[in-house]
């Protein structure tokens, strides 16, 4: 092979590299962190409220990739294994584009999350607010809601559903640890969805408490991010 070759193959290599098709889409928002106690929440990424249900020595993981990801559905043992199938970041010509394309846009928004060392064989509940986590279980304010209920608390099934605010369920195996994720069609207005929040169960669906899983157990600060 000439030295010519050599460099096309290794170009083309690179460029499948950034090819949608095959790479994973970029996270737009990462979050990992350990449990600390309510009243450090000024300078703590993630804290508790009920060291119960989320002892100090839990960790939390949240990603938000925007796309959605491909189901493999895997063998017998109950749960999916998944690819990501990420949107177009660049052209096929690796041109970075300046914006995602309205078919790109229509993939919308998954959050991942992935729950370690809190109470084993327990279901919580958990949604993406609007605030930042406090020192209050109340400080990180109301559901976010892609279409807004123009009556808050919203309790109305027509706007907290999950397909509307994001809402994932976290059942606790033996050992304390969930993962779960979930997909919307739509993307995060910037800077106004700020935190995930656990809850001390699974979330309600009836009209009149659409959206309803308890007290807030747990509190993570993430920056979701939208388009820009
Ligand atoms: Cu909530």
């Amino acid at each position: 092979m000439s030295l010519a070759m050599v460099a096309t193959a290794a170009a083309a290599a690179s460029m499948v590299a950034v090819s949608p098709a095959v790479s994973p889409p970029c996270p737009v928002a990462l979050v990992h962190s350990r449990f600390a106690p309510a009243a450090e929440a000024a300078s703590r990424t993630a804290v508790t409220y009920n060291t119960k249900l989320v002892p100090t020595s839990a960790m939390v993981v949240v990603v938000e990739f925007l796309g959605k990801p491909r189901y493999e559905h895997g063998h017998n043992h109950g749960h999916q294994h998944y690819r990501m199938q990420g949107e177009a970041r660049s052209t096929p010509t690796g041109t970075p584009t300046s914006s995602p394309s309205p078919q790109a846009k229509q993939e919308g928004t998954s959050v991942m999350v992935w729950l370690h060392g809190a109470k084993a064989n327990h279901t919580f509940g958990a949604h993406v607010h609007t605030k930042t986590c406090g020192t209050k279980p109340d400080d990180s304010g109301p559901h976010y809601q892609n279409t807004k209920d123009p009556k808050q608390p919203s309790v109305n099934p027509k706007y907290a559903n999950p397909q509307n605010e994001v809402w994932l369920t976290l059942k606790t195996d033996s050992s304390g640890d969930a993962h779960a994720m979930t997909h919307v069609n739509w993307r995060f207005r910037d800077s106004q969805a700020r935190s995930f929040v656990i809850h001390e169960h699974a979330t309600a669906t009836q009209k009149g408490k659409a959206g309803v899983a308890g007290a807030r157990v747990a509190c993570v600060k993430v920056p979701f991010k939208g388009d820009k």
